[in-house]
């Protein structure tokens, strides 16, 4: 394995599971508006950016829509969307995933968050993570959102960090994609296991513990 100095963690799908609040809170305007929408749907808008998961569920509507209709679309969204999260705890986090995290840093590893989402912040604070990061990249200091490498690329600077030293953990394909455009490995789970781009598979989070096993007599 080479010289791994730090891991850069996707959030929704692999820290916390907020996949079906966003599918809640998409659900409700779309049904308001009377658009199709399911979890098959659901699952192409996983690691993308708001706007773009909403051009992506309007495939399915009929009229068009001016730019500021759709912002207004994408802010009662984000309303429902917050609501949800206000139900968001330290439980929401596995022990597991702590334990693991914890053992990283341990072992000396620089731990970052790179999420397409705006509200990381917000999520990591109701989970109480907010400052357990030595970075946090996220929808806010973005311009292009994944595939595009920006906000790893991002997470890999502010923890000064090479991006070829990095690992990427991510759970969809779009983020996998991300890592491998800026030169970094990149861990799959969840959804992404199948993705045959993925250079580790992880059928658990503590997997991570074995991948670096070995490692650290480098
Ligand atoms: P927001 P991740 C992503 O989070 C979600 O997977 C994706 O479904 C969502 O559209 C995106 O964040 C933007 O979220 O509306 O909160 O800015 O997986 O990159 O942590
Ligand atoms: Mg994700």
């Amino acid at each position: 394995m080479k010289n791994v100095k730090a891991f850069i963690f996707d959030l929704d799908g692999v820290i916390v599971f907020t996949d079906k609040f966003h599918y809640q809170a998409w659900k409700r305007m779309a049904d308001r508006m009377g658009i199709y929408f399911d979890e098959t749907v659901n699952n192409r808008l996983r690691g993308v950016s708001r706007m773009e998961s909403l051009d992506i569920i309007l495939e399915n509507y009929e009229g068009s829509l001016s730019q500021e209709e759709k912002k207004a679309l994408a802010e009662e969204k984000k309303a429902s969307y917050r609501e949800l999260l206000n139900t968001m705890t330290p439980q929401d986090v596995s022990t597991k995933v702590r334990r693991t995290l914890e053992q990283l840093r341990e072992k000396g590893y620089k731990l970052a968050i790179g999420s397409s989402s705006k509200n990381a912040p917000f999520i990591l604070e109701k989970v109480g993570l907010l400052d357990f990061f030595d970075a946090i990249s996220d929808g806010n200091n973005i311009t292009n959102s994944k595939p595009d490498p920006e906000v790893f690329l991002k997470a890999a600077e502010y923890l000064g960090e090479d991006p070829q030293n990095c690992i990427v953990v991510e759970d969809a394909y779009a983020g996998v994609d991300a890592a491998k455009a800026g030169g970094m490995a990149a861990a799959a789970i969840g959804d992404a296991a199948s993705y045959e781009k993925a250079d580790y598979v992880l059928e658990d989070f503590s997997d991570l513990l074995k991948l670096v096993s070995g490692n650290e007599d480098q």
